[in-house]
């Protein structure tokens, strides 16, 4: 297993549409594990491949694990693999702050659907739907976004956008 370097914006990668899995061999398998190792490490809740450079339609997420400040481990993991997932059906609304792994130190509420069902498959190639709402709700619609090549800060309000767009250029030139 290893950590892969997570892309940034404005990198123009982020941008790319992914495409489907279409082997469920042993190269996913190891791309999944490093993924996992990636997210948890950076820390966050959720990872899509095309972050670190994969232009496939695989999606980590783990919105329940915890960090042990006493053994410094992480503890109650429970890591979510979505591969080629596809939004059924979407209700109602969730206002969330949201932040992103390739957005670093930028938080801003985004509007979604509060609800939403998720086909997908396993690593295994075995098909799956989830129901899932609030956070997980949230991670869901945000990195099937990234498979896209959307980025949160294209769902903000114009006005939050372009104050998004000028701080986060801000930031590129300072560092
Ligand atoms: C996507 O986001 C998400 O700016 C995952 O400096 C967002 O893991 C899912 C992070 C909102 C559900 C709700 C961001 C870490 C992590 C940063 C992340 C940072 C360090 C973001
Ligand atoms: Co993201």
């Amino acid at each position: 297993m290893a950590t892969l370097d997570i892309l940034t914006y404005p990198n123009p990668i982020l941008r790319h549409k992914s495409t489907a899995v279409e082997e469920f061999d042993s190269d996913l398998k190891e791309t999944v594990a490093n993924m996992l190792e990636t997210m948890y490490a950076a820390p966050g809740i959720g990872l899509a491949a095309i972050q670190v450079g994969i232009k496939k339609r695989i999606i980590v997420i783990d919105i329940e694990y915890e960090f042990d400040d006493e053994t410094n481990e992480i503890t109650n993991k429970n890591p979510r693999v979505f591969i080629n997932p596809e939004i059924v059906s979407k209700e109602g609304e969730i206002l969330y702050q949201e932040g992103c792994l390739s957005v670093p130190q930028f938080y801003e509420e985004v509007k979604r659907a509060g609800k939403v069902c998720v086909e997908y498959f396993d690593v295994e190639g075995k098909k799956h739907s989830i129901e899932a709402e609030g956070l997980l709700a949230v991670a869901l619609q945000h990195e099937i976004d990234h498979l896209e090549g959307r980025l949160f800060i294209e769902r903000l309000s114009f006005i939050k956008a372009k104050q998004a767009k000028k701080k986060l250029k801000k930031q590129s030139i300072d560092e």
